[in-house]
């Protein structure tokens, strides 16, 4: 592979001034405070909730009666609870949507909350949602439509706009500090629809002047903008700038591919923000409950939103009750489990990124494992990588492990599974030199399908990988039975080659733990002979019951299994006298065998 390097690279610097002795200097746009604080919540919450979740609409027609309205659980502690559980740190609520019924008691509109029977019309969805967060210590923003399909300015610009300002005005001043203002290009009006002129600048003015720390959301920001699709995905190349004059929210946008991918060029530093719904809708459909988007799809999403540098708003309807549904909340859960499972461990920690002539390199002392790369721009610096490859240091030669285009806030590199004791980052283009680090290496552990317990959510869990291979936990104490041994307290854990419980002594117990790679679909056998109990279990689910105190006893059990990596636990324990174990399976196309070590482990 050739490497453009600095060649390349040269030319490009014109374009931005370059370092100086001992600072660098900004290549402009570069991004606010507020904009700086916005980019590190990464991962937040959009709530649609209104009259659409009782007439089963996505769009109301302004029509609704505000009867319509009636959580019968509605608490906004358990959204917020769901949330903070699941590692979002802020959350958007639709305070308006386009029907025009207000989740506040607006003084503005009889079109609220105030004439529904919630709560004899006393209710305020606002109050106790942006309440909730402040305990909860997550950011709070709102959503208020531009769009009006009830109020009857709507279309007499002054007045409308009036009003819109009168309406911003209540929620940026009652309910404590916001963090985003999200205002929504769409308008369904047709060709003999009402033309609203809208004032963006005094809207502009008017969260500056009352929530000067809020960032604003539009399709040209100014301060975030749309990502150009409903997706989540942010573009492969995904620049911070765009160039918004003469644009404006709506049909005036830029094209989706600018805000897509933003502009190498771009006038103005306005980050893109990926707004995606868990489910079909953005609204509370309970035929919906069933198609919440899998955690393999939400890591894709989290892989093209925030592994492209963009931030997350991931929208989670309540529903009638006025509740996130279980499913909602238990997907959120699996979700941030994965992610947490995947960058556990920082495989690079305490190397930093040294730099060379061309890039940046990576030593790492020893050779690891590895499947994610995160590397990171210095953003108060001006977004700069272009484009750029890493390598890595095998058989006395650099060879490229994967390529691509920008970096920018964050950048999370995938590759297959890889042994790497050096690495190298290679800057092709920029647009001025490089100021990137290298937080994070990781690998990811692998992944397995639950057998799922309702079939409508089956489940994607990740398993850490032992390391080494299998894992076993020794228990003092004379025991008669397996129960409950993972309630006593073990005296010591060590990493083992195989199911070893040779010199084990008498009065003791070991819980095996390792991850088996199961080589086809289909059902599988699982043997144990023990002297004297021991218990198997796959996936959580106990397959060989060979409990209780005797002698050398063989008992067996088999499972379902997709081929693939599943968590198994082996259980054994011996009393007096003799004591032994041996572990076997059978499959399709695998006579019976001891369960090979290799497939315990790495
Ligand atoms: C769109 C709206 O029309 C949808 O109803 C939803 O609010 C989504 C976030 O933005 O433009």
């Amino acid at each position: 592979m050739s490497v453009p390097g600095i060649a390349l690279l040269v030319p490009l610097l014109a374009a931005c001034s370059t370092m100086q002795q001992s600072s660098v200097a900004p290549c402009p746009p570069v991004p606010s405070a507020r904009q700086l604080e916005w980019r590190s919540l990464e991962r937040c919450a959009f709530a649609h909730f209104g009259v659409d979740t009782f007439t089963d609409a996505e769009w109301g027609t302004g029509t609704e009666r505000e009867s319509v309205f009636n959580p019968t659980e509605f608490d906004a502690k358990q959204w917020v609870r769901a949330l903070k559980d699941s590692g979002f740190r802020g959350l958007i609520l639709t305070a308006k949507h386009h029907d025009g019924f207000c989740l506040w008691p607006s003084k503005f509109t009889d079109h609220s909350v105030a004439k529904s029977p919630w709560k004899n019309g006393k209710g305020d969805v606002v109050r106790e949602v942006s309440d909730a967060c402040r305990e909860a210590g997550l950011k709070f923003g709102v959503y208020l439509s531009p769009w009006d399909r009830h109020e009857p300015s709507y279309g007499d610009s002054p007045r409308y706009n009036q009003h819109y300002v009168d309406q911003l005005t209540e929620l940026l001043t009652n309910y404590g500090p916001i963090f985003e203002v999200w205002w929504d290009g769409a308008c369904g009006e047709g060709p003999n629809g009402k033309k609203q002129e809208y004032d963006w600048p005094r809207f502009r003015e008017l969260v500056r002047k009352l929530q000067p720390n809020a960032v604003i959301f539009s399709d040209v920001g100014p301060d975030v903008r749309w990502v150009g699709n409903e997706n989540g995905f942010a573009g492969e190349t995904c620049w911070g700038m765009i160039s918004p004059a003469g644009k404006v929210p709506g049909i005036g946008a830029p094209s989706e591919k600018e805000l897509n991918e933003g502009l190498i060029d771009g006038t103005t530093w306005i980050p893109p923000e990926c707004d995606v719904s868990i489910r079909p809708g953005w609204f509370y459909h309970s035929s919906q409950d069933a198609q919440i988007k899998s955690v393999r799809k939400l890591l894709e999403i989290w892989y093209a939103s925030v592994g492209r540098g963009a931030n997350l708003l991931l929208n989670v309807p309540p529903d009638r009750r006025g509740l996130f549904h279980e499913n909602d909340v238990a997907r959120l859960k699996e979700f941030d489990g994965a992610l947490k499972s995947i960058f556990a461990d920082d495989l690079a920690r305490g190397h930093p990124l040294a730099r060379t002539t061309d890039g940046f390199e990576l030593d790492l002392g020893r050779e690891v494992q590895a499947d994610h790369l995160v590397l990171r721009e210095d953003l108060a610096l001006g977004q700069r990588v272009a484009r750029f490859h890493v390598d890595r240091f095998v058989d006395g030669e650099w060879r490229e492990l994967v390529r691509a285009t920008t970096i920018g806030n964050q950048r999370v590199l995938r590759f297959p599974v890889s042994k790497l004791s050096r690495l190298r980052v290679v800057i092709e283009d920029a647009r001025a030199p490089a100021q990137v680090s290298a937080p994070g290496l990781y690998l990811a552990p692998p992944a397995y399908r639950l057998p799922s317990v309702d079939e409508l959510l089956p489940a994607l869990q990740f398993i850490r990988r032992p390391d080494p291979g299998l894992v076993r936990t020794r228990y003092d104490g004379a025991r008669t039975s397996l129960e409950n041994l993972f309630e006593s307290s073990p005296a010591g854990v060590d990493d083992v080659a195989g199911f070893e419980v040779a010199n084990a002594g008498e009065n003791v117990a070991f819980a095996f733990r390792g991850n088996v790679e199961v080589p086809a679909d289909g059902a599988w056998t699982f043997f144990t002979k023990s002297d004297d109990g021991s218990r198997l279990s796959i996936d959580g689910r106990l397959v060989v019951d060979n409990d209780g105190p005797h002698g050398l006893q063989e008992q067996s059990g088999a499972i379902g299994l997709k081929a693939g990596w599943h968590a198994l636990t082996l259980e054994w324990f011996n009393g007096s006298g003799s004591a032994g174990l041996e572990v076997e399976w059978s499959g399709p196309k695998t006579a019976r065998t001891p369960i090979p070590n290799e497939r315990l482990g790495r």
